[in-house]
């Protein structure tokens, strides 16, 4: 007879919250390396790589759904997105929360839903909506301050897990609008109820970010996405002291040249040469555990003899 005593745990299911993870992991001396995931997939390619948290990316959830990064996709279309990425992964998942889809009200119902769906966080950034990838044009506009503040404490009060994580982040390096505006925004977010701010830049050196982490001073935690300055040693990160490196759109763009590749070459070439270049589909099937649905056939199903 099976019980629910018996039943094995396969992800990990720690008695923390996810919010409480990744506010540990956070906390930690060195900084954690987050990586982006944009649907069930990525996400556990990514925990099995051995990554301690996720961030589900909007520019990569909007990609995998087809549409560009600027609020094309709904919301409810990317937290669908972000259930897959939690369900898959059972890590802490920090959620891409672009602008909060609009005022206060709809930040806060945004931010539940995603803590209702087991994500560990949101980071929502201080843009006004529709919002535009931050890579693309210099078309950026930064959303009133006290709006934004507005925001982060409508979540931060309409949260049930005090441990939820509220990422503020700044785009005022990205709008060009200079380091003193963007401590000054960081200063007010942190007053509003933030737990950590994500500091982004497109600069090409990480100089405009250590200028901003030396002038912070760790009062809250720091994240920050490298992808233009990528080529920075993680031991500067760590000097810097910031709690957070988000690979943010590795993997979709290893995803995007992978497919390209495989399509122009079997369009143009058949399957000969490819073959050897894919995952086999016993890989796809360890990925996705089937051994465990076998296993557990011979545990719960009924013999097909007793089938009448
Ligand atoms: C995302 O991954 O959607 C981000 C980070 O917001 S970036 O695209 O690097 O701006
Ligand atoms: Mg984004």
């Amino acid at each position: 007879m099976t019980t629910s005593q018996n039943r094995r745990p396969r992800l990990s299911e720690p008695a923390d919250s996810p919010g409480a993870q990744l506010r540990a992991l956070l906390a930690l001396p060195e900084p954690t390396l987050v990586m982006g995931a944009h649907d069930g997939l990525s996400a556990r390619i990514a925990a099995e790589a051995g990554f301690p948290a996720l961030w589900a990316s909007g520019l990569c959830m909007s990609t995998a759904l087809g549409v560009r990064d600027s609020d094309e996709a709904s919301w409810t279309e990317l937290l669908g997105l972000v259930a897959r990425v939690v369900e898959a992964a059972g890590l802490p998942v920090l959620v891409d929360g672009d602008t909060g889809y609009g005022n206060f009200n709809t930040a806060r119902r945004f931010a539940t839903q995603a803590e209702r769906i087991g994500a560990a966080g949101v980071c929502l950034e201080d843009k006004v909506f529709p919002k535009m990838n931050s890579f693309v044009g210099d078309g950026h506009v930064l959303a009133p301050v006290d709006e934004f503040c507005g925001k982060i404490a409508a979540c931060r009060d309409a949260l049930r897990d005090p441990d939820f994580v509220i990422v503020a982040r700044t785009e005022a390096l990205i709008a060009g609008a200079g380091l003193h505006e963007a401590l000054h925004r960081a200063e007010a977010y942190c007053a509003a109820g933030a737990d950590a701010i994500f500091i982004h830049s497109r600069k090409p050196t990480v100089a405009e970010i250590a200028e901003f982490a030396r002038a912070w001073d760790g009062r809250l935690p720091l994240l920050i996405a490298p992808t233009t300055y990528h080529a920075t040693p993680l031991e500067e990160f760590a000097r810097l002291g910031l709690s957070g490196v988000i690979w943010a759109n590795q993997s979709m763009r290893a995803a995007v040249a992978a497919m390209k590749h495989a399509c122009e070459s079997l369009f143009e070439e058949g399957p000969v040469s490819l073959e050897p270049t894919i995952a086999s589909l016993d890989e796809v099937f360890s990925l996705m555990r089937y051994q465990d649905l076998a296993d557990d056939e011979k545990r719960y199903a009924a013999p097909p003899e007793s089938r009448a």
